[in-house]
Formats: structure tokens, C-alpha cells, sequence
């Protein structure tokens, strides 16, 4: 009898809530009023990784989502940290990433009195949410917790908030009551409804491709959401046609791929005449999809979630739907046909030579020791090493200008979602919290970080939490003191009462980012030369343990602005 009158309070039943819609996982940064329902998830059984600060938590919860398929949650406290929060939101809106923030806000009665961290943050979140409720009493919980979950998943993918005042985090109801609104949002819980190929869209689609002279595929991080590696795998080689992945995209199949147009991308995208892409935005990644880098007759077969994209992007042939069940269809329509591609066709063969001609400049260029170190030269020593992973391949983290740049041509990328970096909005800042997101997420795989000093040290402070949970994460910093590298200035920029000031690019020279992890007890490795860096990298690879290394990088090497100076 006692049982059933038990008082349950608002804490623990959006703890219970959480566990009972499947979530196992939450990246945050406690307090008031959160703490307790930290505590209260992770004594049914979520892990709670705590960050120090709520944007890498924020990063980690939307690169969760995106590597698992399921949302990532985030928990913050109330005001400041649901400001800070936000990064994570707007980085799920801008990649097309599951997610959902949980914030506590201030008492329902004090609003617009100066309660502490006092916030509108149903306002604050607006433009970067699909979906946000603010549960103005106890009993909306476990019914927001299931619609939020659904709407951050469904359609294209995204971020939700959910609003729990202070006042209701201390509501409670019975056991009994707890149990019926668990219930019931559990059996009212929403599923995706499928969405039907249309026979006449599929065969569009097949006659469009079958007259192609040039075609091509290209697949994002969409693709790698909807998990079509499989299907698309099938559709190169059942037709013979070229790909071209996204920088996420790349791995859904490998790039090591005979059919692989990595190398060619210049040529594959200014030549082509038909286009499938799957999964992948003709946004700025894309060049939108518009001369000069695409042929101006170009016709662009698009396959995409979200409805708006393809009245958006106007296509010859749009396909809206799970990538991964249209590709399914596709391919069971596409018989053996003459019109599969032959490997002695001359479209094949000019990206074929061309891979091979940039390959083997490229191959060039790293071939060479070059010390004090370029971008090139511990490129090729780290992408040897991972690659002497072998199965299953490392998470790789990447963000910086120039680091991130040669990292996307040089690293090689074998395996499905195996690549996280700056993204759709080229945020720095990301990479920890894409590690620890990939650590806590696929417990099987190393995960290595290349970034860029200035890129790293935007959530430094991570590596805290990177020892504290003991993740087999390795970051590797490249060091060239500043912002794309030294101080660039023309002499005659460098002027006024300030100009003995260090360049607004320049960080302390010689930072011992290395000692930085120390101070927390994880290794860090100071290298110069390659043979320094080899063993350090061995001996981090094989003792799968939180670890920085610091690589020397001559501050003039590589470009202003990595490859984006036209935007400058
Ligand atoms: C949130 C955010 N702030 C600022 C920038 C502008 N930005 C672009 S790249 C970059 C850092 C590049 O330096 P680093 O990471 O050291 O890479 P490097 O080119 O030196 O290898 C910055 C600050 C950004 N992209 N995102
Ligand atoms: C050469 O290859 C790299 C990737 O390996 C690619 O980023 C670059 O765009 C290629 N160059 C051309 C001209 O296609
Ligand atoms: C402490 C230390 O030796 N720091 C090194 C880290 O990297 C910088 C810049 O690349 C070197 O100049 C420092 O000597
Ligand atoms: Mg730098």
C-alpha cells in the first residue's frame, strides 16, 4: 500500500521519462536547479558525462545524435547556461543533427521580477528549434519528453528545448500517477510515418541517369544519418558511376574506392552532367550547385528528407524520403542494362587519370621529410599510422583552417561516420566535444583528434573531462602559434598606439598545450620531428588513454585563411 501513495518528484520522473524513451546518454554541466535530475538519470542507469563548459556539451550531444541516430540530450541550468547551450542547438540546426536540450529556467511566479538566471529562453532558443515546450506543471513531463525525442529525430534531423521551471523540478505525484502518464506517453508515442517512392519518380530518375554521359554521385552526412552506406555501395556498383563524398560524407564508402572521385573533385563536379545527390545540401560546401564550378546544363537528381530542400533548390528530379529506402528502391528498378558504365568508359577514364595524376603529386609532396615541420609532413605520418589501425577504424576529429584542410585530402576515411569536423557552419571550437561525444559513443574505437592550436583551444579545458573519464581519446595540436599560423601582416598594416600588440591571429608562441593535459594526469607528448612523432603516436594508439601531443608547426607554412581566403 505504501508503495503505490509514494511521492515521486519532478526530477526523477524526467529521469524515468528519459530511460523510458531510450535515452542512455546525456552530456551536460550541473546545478541550480539540475543537479539533482543528473543524479536521479544516472542512478537509473544513463551515463551523465559532465563537461565544464555547456557549449562542448552541447557540440558532443549533436555529434552524438548524428553517430548514433538517436537524439543526443544536453542538460543545462538555467540562463547562462542555456545561452551557452545554444551552440549546441544551433550546430544541430546547421549540420542537420539530432538533439535535445533540457533546461531548467527560473520560478513560474518570479518572471520578470530579476529571479536568478532568469531568462526567456523559450525566446533565446527559437530560431535554432524545431519544436520547444515549456512544461508549466509536473504532469506534461513524460509527454514532452517522447514529443521532443520524436521531433528532434524526425524529418530532417535537428534540436528541441525543453523548458522545466524551478517550481515544477519540485512538483511531485504518486508512483501510481507516475506510472499512468509513463504509460501513456509511451503508447501515444509518435512513429516517422514512411513515406511511399513514387514508380513514376524512379523511373524518371533511371532515365535521367541512363542518359548521362557524365554522371555522378555525391552523398553527405544525410546519406550517413539515414545509414544507406549499403545502398549507395550497391548504386556505384551496379552502374559504375563516380562518387564524390562530402567532407562527413566521406567514408560511407571508402575512400580508397576504385570509383572514388576525392581526387578529381574539380573535374567530376565541372564536368558532369547529371548529378545524384544523396543526403547532401547545394549549399556553400556545394558551391551551390551553380557555374563556374558546375557545368551551367548540369541536372541535379536530389534526394532529401526535407521537402523544403527541393523547392529550395529547384532540381531537375527531386526525391523526398529516407535516403536509404529510396536507394533501396532505385536499385531494385535499375536492372543490368547496357547502360551501366563500363570501366573503359571515357568518363571513367578521365577521372580515373585525373585521381591518379593529383594522387601521385600529392604523394609528392608527403613523400618528403620536411622539418621544421609543414602541414604535409605529419599529415602523412599520422594518416600511416591510422591507417596501421586497421578495423575498426579511429573516430577522426578534425577542425582548423589550414590543419583541417590538409587533414580532409591526406587522412583516408574507410569506414561509415567515422569522420567529424567544423561542418556546415566551419565552427571552431567542436573538437572536443565531437571526441568525447565518439568516445562515449562507439566504446570500441580509438578516436583521434587533429586540430588546429587556435581550433583546440577553444575547449581546451576539456581534456579534463577526457581524463576524468579515461577516454581513449588522442589530440593531436598543431602548433603553429596563432590562427592560421604567424603574424601575416603587411608592415604597413602594422601601426597606431598599439602596435607593439601581438597580432589579433597570434597566440604566445611556443604554448606547451602538451602540458596542459598533464596538469590532469593524461600524457602529453612535445614532437618536432617525425620520428618523435611515430612513437608518440604508437605509444598513444596502443595505450588507448586520454592524450595530447603538441606538434611543432613552422608558423609560415600553409595559407592565410586555409583554402577559404576568397571569403576573407
Ligand atoms: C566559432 C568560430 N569562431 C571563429 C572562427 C574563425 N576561424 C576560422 S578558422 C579559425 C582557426 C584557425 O586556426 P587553427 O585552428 O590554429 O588552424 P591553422 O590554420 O592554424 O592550422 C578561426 C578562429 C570560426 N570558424 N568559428
Ligand atoms: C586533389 O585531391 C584532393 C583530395 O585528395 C582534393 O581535395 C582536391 O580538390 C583535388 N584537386 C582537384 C583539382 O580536383
Ligand atoms: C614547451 C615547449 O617546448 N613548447 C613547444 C611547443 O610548440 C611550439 C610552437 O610550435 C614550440 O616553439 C615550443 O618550443
Ligand atoms: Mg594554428
Amino acid at each position: 500500500m505504501a508503495e503505490k501513495t509514494a511521492l515521486i518528484d519532478c526530477n526523477l520522473l524526467v529521469a524515468k521519462a528519459l530511460a523510458r524513451a531510450g535515452v542512455d546518454r546525456m552530456f551536460g554541466v550541473v546545478g541550480i536547479p539540475v543537479t539533482s535530475l543528473a543524479n536521479r538519470a544516472v542512478a537509473l542507469g544513463i551515463r551523465f558525462i559532465a563537461f565544464h563548459n555547456e557549449q562542448s556539451a552541447g557540440y558532443a550531444a549533436s555529434a552524438y545524435g548524428y553517430l548514433t541516430g538517436r537524439p543526443g540530450v544536453l542538460l543545462t541550468v538555467s540562463g547562462p547556461g542555456c545561452v551557452h547551450g545554444l551552440a549546441g542547438l544551433s550546430n544541430a540546426a546547421a549540420n542537420a543533427w539530432p538533439m535535445v536540450m533540457i533546461s531548467g529556467s527560473c520560478d513560474q511566479k518570479d518572471v520578470g521580477r530579476g529571479d536568478f538566471q532568469e531568462l526567456d529562453q523559450i525566446a533565446a532558443v527559437k530560431p535554432f528549434v524545431k519544436f520547444s515546450v515549456k512544461a508549466k506543471d509536473i504532469t506534461e513531463i513524460p509527454n514532452s519528453v517522447f514529443t521532443l525525442l520524436y521531433h528532434a529525430g524526425s524529418g530532417r534531423p535537428g534540436g528541441c528545448y525543453l523548458d522545466i521551471p524551478s517550481d515544477v523540478l519540485h512538483q511531485t505525484v504518486t508512483e501510481s500517477e507516475a506510472n499512468s502518464l509513463l504509460n501513456d506517453a509511451e503508447s501515444n508515442r509518435k512513429v516517422e510515418p514512411i513515406k511511399s517512392v513514387k514508380n513514376d519518380e524512379i523511373a524518371k530518375a533511371i532515365s535521367l541517369i541512363r542518359k548521362a554521359e557524365r554522371p555522378l554521385i555525391v552523398f553527405g552526412k544525410g546519406a550517413a544519418i539515414a545509414r544507406a552506406e549499403d545502398e549507395i555501395k550497391n548504386l556505384v556498383e551496379k552502374t559504375g558511376i563516380p562518387f564524390l563524398p562530402t567532407p562527413m560524407g566521406k567514408g560511407l564508402l571508402p575512400d580508397s574506392h576504385e570509383l572514388a572521385a576525392t581526387a578529381a573533385r574539380s573535374l567530376a563536379i565541372g564536368k558532369c552532367d547529371v548529378a545524384v545527390v544523396v543526403g547532401a545540401r547545394l549549399n556553400w560546401l556545394l558551391h551551390f550547385g551553380e557555374p563556374p564550378k558546375w557545368s551551367k546544363d548540369v541536372k541535379f537528381i536530389l534526394i532529401d528528407i526535407d521537402e523544403g530542400e527541393i523547392e529550395l533548390r529547384k532540381p531537375e528530379l527531386g526525391l523526398v524520403g529516407d535516403a536509404k529506402r529510396i536507394l533501396k528502391v532505385l536499385n531494385k528498378e535499375i536492372k543490368d542494362d547496357p547502360f551501366c558504365l563500363g570501366r573503359t568508359h571515357p568518363w571513367i577514364e578521365a577521372i580515373t587519370n585525373k585521381v591518379k595524376e593529383n594522387v601521385s603529386r600529392m604523394e609528392g609532396q608527403l613523400g618528403k621529410d620536411v622539418v621544421p615541420f609543414n602541414f604535409l609532413t605529419p599529415m602523412r605520418i599520422i594518416r600511416d599510422a591510422i591507417v596501421g589501425l586497421g578495423s575498426p577504424a579511429p573516430i577522426l576529429v578534425s577542425e582548423g583552417a589550414n590543419t583541417m584542410d590538409v587533414g580532409r585530402s591526406v587522412l583516408v576515411q574507410t569506414e561509415p561516420r567515422t569522420r567529424l569536423d567544423a561542418g556546415t557552419w566551419g565552427t571552431m571550437g567542436v573538437g572536443l566535444g565531437y571526441c568525447i561525444a565518439a568516445a562515449v559513443a562507439s566504446p570500441e574505437r580509438l578516436v583521434v583528434a587533429v586540430e588546429g592550436d587556435s581550433g583546440f583551444g577553444f575547449s581546451a579545458m576539456e581534456v579534463e573531462t577526457l581524463v576524468r573519464y579515461q577516454l581513449p581519446v588522442v589530440v593531436i595540436v598543431f602548433n603553429n602559434g596563432g590562427v592560421y599560423g604567424g603574424d601575416r601582416r603587411n608592415p604597413e598594416e602594422i601601426t597606431g598606439p598599439y602596435k607593439n600588440d601581438p597580432a589579433p591571429t597570434s597566440f604566445v608562441p611556443g604554448a606547451a598545450y602538451h602540458l596542459l593535459i598533464e596538469a590532469f594526469g593524461g600524457k602529453g607528448y612535445l614532437v618536432g620531428t617525425p620520428d618523435e612523432l611515430k612513437s608518440a603516436l604508437t605509444e598513444s594508439f596502443s595505450a588507448r588513454k586520454p592524450a595530447v601531443i603538441n606538434v611543432t608547426i613552422d608558423p609560415f607554412a600553409g595559407a592565410e585563411s586555409g583554402r577559404m581566403q576568397h571569403k576573407n
